[in-house]
């Protein structure tokens, strides 16, 4: 069993494993530890990560980066619309309202999925922890913006599936870090001690994120998260790339933004601009050569830039002061440390904000790029039975309050109750119980939608099914449990109807609003959820008539009356219609293709190096003749030469695209060349030393 955390970053992406020494952050085939979230598609296969980036400029229209935040996101959406017209790669609508990506690849037009997008990832991501353990990886845990809706999070975890990696929890950003942050420390307060209240702040390339955490020895309860969605790294560029078009448009008479290259080339140089300007306050340059028109750019006002810089922190702690403190009942005295993580962080302006704010200087003992990753791991080791780690058990929040309406067949109008408000714990299950006597129809959806990333509210749709009244023509009591599971998905996890047998006791209470019910509490969740597989909600069940279908029991009679009524419970279809749903068919389309494209790669690969093989054997053996070989060759010296000569010609004409059997055939017949060469010289080396041996013996 594999322990893999991916921290799936809008802009980086990092993978930690765990190893027999602990937790290590892995590098991919470039010795690099970050690989970008890039894909680029080309005639005859994809390139993932480094070398996707490498293509930004040069394959602009078919590398495709910065699509995180598609995820269950309509086509339609304004964020969406906002990104399509800056975007070098071209969108589209999908049949089902969602957003498309739409390139070229293997000479065709195509369009994919976010789903299919991110799984082309993620498969990069487990190849690459595949050859750091040498071993396939499936088990997993990926990180998500602790503000990912239902739809965004159920998006990530079918792209998961298409990759075929089971994803054990999807882990909030800000919760990962809290669960690095606390594993390790020896000092935490007892359980029955106050709790250590922690700050945690993200801020990476597209987003920005708060949590406090309250720390105990073992465990760690998540108080409340605040965030914004749209602000991140990348505002800091958009904002310096806006300026300088605007300087080189009154300076230059440049038209930049009508230009892909050129707006993707100030793009990166203001990103590296912006980095510069965090390690140096004082005035920096920007210049580029043969920037547009063969014009060189450079010489401008770094102040003006600085300036704008300043006045993007100042909004970021404007939304910290608001959203935080009212959402939690703490007090700047109750916080024992800021802990700062995430690429952007790195900017003093927002560190000092950040001090500023809290009264605090911020900590950095974490490490900003790795700190997610690594809890991720660490999260995947507690939930494998393989790997032996402290207990820690984690309490995270419901980032949005969920509300559920349904139709009333006895009333007029509709029902509707909040079954989890913000800040709410999770995961978490609650029972519901009605009185229907027919199929009950149940709407989840958000109440906030100021607070939420993008404006569709709706959850999703579950439909109870089998209804009926009891014999007596009385509603029937149905029980539907609802929960918010590991990864942060709402669900109506089951339902059952509650049947009255003939003849026994009074009637059953009959309330005539629903009643929620909390099972259990949280912390009893959580771990019952680290034990994994498909029992765990059977185990920590209260009411058990919930499972197993038609289970008998004996349940109480309210009042006084201590007479038992003989019940029975039977188990209710649930048919879920969630937003954007993938179909099952979709998916498993999905899957197939993933693994035909991985092939396709695969095999170009292979022809790529076959290819390589010739070339290299070409330059080897040319060189060796010029030198070692100079003296074992005779009369063939001039005619090699020529077929090597040949050869290389060959390779950058007609040789140039061949298929691999092309190439290994190519290097067989230059071999039959090469190796009497070779044969000879070594020959040549060994006699003296077989001259010598001889002598020994004599
Ligand atoms: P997200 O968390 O939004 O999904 P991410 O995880 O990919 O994004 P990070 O890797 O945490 O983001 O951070 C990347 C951002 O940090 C980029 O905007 C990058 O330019 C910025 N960044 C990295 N180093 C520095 C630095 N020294 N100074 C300023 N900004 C920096
Ligand atoms: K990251
Ligand atoms: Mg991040």
């Amino acid at each position: 069993m594999s322990v893999v955390g991916f921290d799936l970053g809008f802009q980086n992406c990092y993978i930690a494993v765990a190893r027999s020494g602990g937790i290590e952050t892995i590098a991919n085939e470039y010795s690099d530890r970050c690989t970008p979230a890039c894909v680029s598609l080309a005639s005859k296969n994809r390139t993932i990560g480094n070398a996707a980036k490498s293509q930004i400029i040069t394959n602009f229209k078919n590398t495709v980066h910065g699509f995180k935040k598609f995820h269950g996101r309509a086509f339609d959406d304004p964020f969406v619309q906002g990104e399509r017209v800056k975007l070098p790669y071209s969108l589209q609508k999908l049949p089902s309202g969602g957003t498309g990506i739409k390139v070229r690849y293997l000479e065709e037009d195509k369009v994919f999925t976010i789903e299919q997008m991110t799984a082309m990832l993620l498969t990069k991501l487990k190849e690459t922890s595949e050859s750091a353990l040498k071993k396939p990886v499936v088990d997993c845990v990926i990180s998500v913006p602790s503000f990912f809706t239902d739809a965004e999070r159920r998006s990530v975890m079918d792209a998961t599936q298409i990759t075929g990696l089971n994803c054990l929890r999807l882990i909030n950003d800000t919760t990962a870090v809290s669960l690095a942050y606390g594993i390790y420390k020896q000092d935490l307060p007892t359980p029955e001690e106050k709790p250590r209240n922690v700050v945690f702040v993200d801020m990476g390339h597209s987003s920005y994120q708060i949590s406090v955490a309250s720390f105990n020895k073992g465990k760690l309860k998540v108080l409340a998260t605040a965030f914004d969605p749209y602000l991140g790294g990348r505002n800091f560029d958009d904002s310096l790339v806006d300026y300088f078009c605007e300087e080189f448009r009154t300076r230059y008479k440049l038209n930049v933004k009508e230009n892909p290259r050129a707006l993707l080339r100030l793009h990166q140089e203001c990103e590296k601009l912006k980095k510069l300007m965090s390690a140096n306050s004082s005035d920096l340059p920007l210049n580029i050569e043969c920037f547009m028109n063969d014009i060189d750019v450079g010489r401008v006002d770094m102040r003006r830039a600085q300036k704008i810089q300043v006045q993007l922190v100042a909004g970021t702690c404007r939304l910290l002061k608001s959203v935080f403190w009212c959402h939690t009942e703490l007090t700047r005295d109750d916080i024992y440390a800021v802990e700062v993580v995430g690429g952007a962080t790195r900017m003093p302006a927002v560190k000092e904000r950040i001090s500023k704010f809290f009264g605090k200087d911020v900590s950095t003992t974490l490490n900003a790029d790795e700190a997610v990753a690594r809890g991720c791991a660490l999260q995947c080791a507690i939930l494998s039975p393989a790997f032996k780690v402290r207990e820690f058990s984690i309490i995270d929040v419901v980032p949005f309050p969920i509300i559920l309406r349904w139709k009333s067949s006895t009333e007029e109008g509709i029902g509707e109750c909040e079954v989890y408000s913000r800040n709410h714990p999770a995961p978490f299950s609650k029972v519901i119980t009605f009185h229907k006597k027919e199929p009950l129809e149940l709407e989840a959806f958000y109440s906030s939608p100021q607070d939420l990333p993008y404006p569709d509210v709706r959850i999703g749709t579950f439909s109870v099914q089998n209804v009926v009244p009891q014999p007596d023509g009385e509603s029937s009591k149905v029980k539907v449990k609802v929960r918010v599971n590991v990864h942060g998905i709402f669900s109506v996890s089951s339902a059952s109807l509650i049947e009255k047998q003939k003849g026994e006791g009074p009637d059953m209470p009959m309330d005539t609003e629903p009643v929620v019910q909390n099972e259990g509490r949280p912390e009893d969740q959580v771990r019952m959820s680290h034990r994994s597989g498909k029992n765990t909600i059977q185990v920590l069940e209260f009411s058990s008539d919930l499972e197993g279908a038609a289970g008998e029991k004996q349940e109480q009679g309210a009042g006084t009356s201590k007479a038992k009524v003989k019940v029975k419970s039977v188990e209710l279809p649930v048919v879920a219609n969630t937003i954007r749903q993938l179909d099952r068919d979709v998916l498993a389309s999905f899957v197939e293709n993933e693994g035909k494209m991985i092939m396709q790669d695969k095999l170009e690969k292979e022809r790529n190096d076959a290819k390589n093989g010739v070339e290299e054997y070409v330059y080897d053996l040319r060189d060796k003749l010029c030198g070692i070989y100079e003296k074992c060759i005779s009369e063939d010296n001039s005619r090699l030469s020529l077929v090597l000569e040949d050869t290389e010609t060959w390779l950058y004409e007609e040789g140039e695209d061949q298929p691999k059997q092309v190439y290994l055939d190519k290097l067989a017949e230059l071999k039959r060349f090469g190796e009497p060469i070779q044969e000879r010289h070594r020959e040549q080396a060994e006699r003296p030393r077989a001259f010598e041996e001889l002598g020994k013996k004599i």
